[in-house]
């Protein structure tokens, strides 16, 4: 195993495998689950042993995760944050237990930066504005009004807020475009379905664009709008962010138009940022994963390489 400092006793030094806790925020959609995978197959390939807890969406469950991992005088903890707001207090107990977190995915809102020592995600606010420009380019030769409707992930999380922010912010520039319902799904396909089935009842055939924040709401919003008598991808334009295989398969089939893509393969990245941490090695404050966006002629090439 790795050296860990401090754990020289007599002329040998102790070697002992470093033990990482890892709060996951739940198995809400494809790409949690990959991001699950990517993880502990990491942490297996390294010699960090995984302590891994799954809140399944409870943000209280994840401060009982951190406790135990405390508790457990764990040489690290990492943390995919439910929401944003409500983090100090425990990352408050975590720094006084002198235990360095890495917070990974979502984004944790602290007024104390030194609260964590890395940021390893998206950049969520790019994505929005990557669906936005991709809606303009779209519809760039189709007279308005055109009427948009949005399924947004979980309230209070960082690629909630910030998709929406630069999604709104790039359509502004037609004036013709009007967001006729935007409301929260979870980024779950059960979800997804029942809040687009409820727009089509509001809204029926004036809904010309959808804008959702993650796949599986969109998988979900495609069967409402089959049942509904429309045509996905093609009487409503269909955006999407994370890249899913099963997301890619309705890009090929026309069903979605394009999907921005939001890597979920962060296990790499966590356990390299373990490993260097514990070599006493500064890490910068902000790790970005490197995405792109999908249409209708890249989904083909991309569906035989996705792992998830
Ligand atoms: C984004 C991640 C989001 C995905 C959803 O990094 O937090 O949560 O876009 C997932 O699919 O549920």
């Amino acid at each position: 195993g790795k050296q860990v400092p401090g754990l020289k006793t007599g002329t040998n030094i102790q070697k002992r495998p470093i033990l990482l806790g890892f709060s996951q925020l739940g198995s809400e959609s494809d790409w949690r689950k990959a991001n699950t995978l990517s993880i502990k197959e990491s942490a297996e390939e390294s010699e960090i042993s995984l302590l891994f807890e799954n809140a399944e969406q409870s943000q209280e469950r994840q401060f009982e995760a951190v406790r135990s991992f405390i508790k457990q005088k764990v040489d690290v903890i990492s943390i995919a944050p439910v929401v944003e707001k409500g983090w100090e207090p425990i990352l408050k107990e975590v720094k006084q237990a002198g235990i360095p977190v890495i917070i990974i995915d979502r984004l944790v809102e602290v007024s104390d930066p030194s609260l964590y020592v890395t940021f390893i995600g998206s950049d969520f606010y790019e994505e929005g504005r990557k669906a936005g420009k991709y809606v303009l380019d779209k519809l760039a030769n189709t007279p308005g009004p055109i009427g948009i409707v949005e399924l947004k992930g979980t309230e209070g999380s960082t690629p909630s807020i910030a998709r929406g922010k630069g999604f709104h912010e790039v359509i502004t520039k037609r004036t013709d475009f009007a967001v006729l319902e935007s409301a929260n799904a979870d980024f779950t396909f059960t979800q997804g379905k029942e809040v687009m089935r409820s727009f089509l009842q509001a809204r029926g055939t004036s809904i010309r664009v959808l804008f959702s924040h993650n796949d599986d709401m969109a998988l979900g919003a495609i069967e409402a709008i089959e049942e509904y008598g429309l045509r996905p991808g093609k009487d409503i334009v269909i955006v999407s962010v994370d890249g899913t295989r099963k997301a890619l398969e309705k890009l090929m089939e026309g069903k979605i138009n394009s999907v921005v893509e939001c890597n979920p393969l962060l296990g790499p990245n966590l356990i390299q940022a373990v490993n260097e941490m514990i070599d006493g090695r500064t890490l910068p404050k902000r790790i970005v994963t490197p995405e792109s966006i999908f249409t209708e002629v890249t989904a083909a090439r991309e569906i035989g390489t996705r792992r998830y």
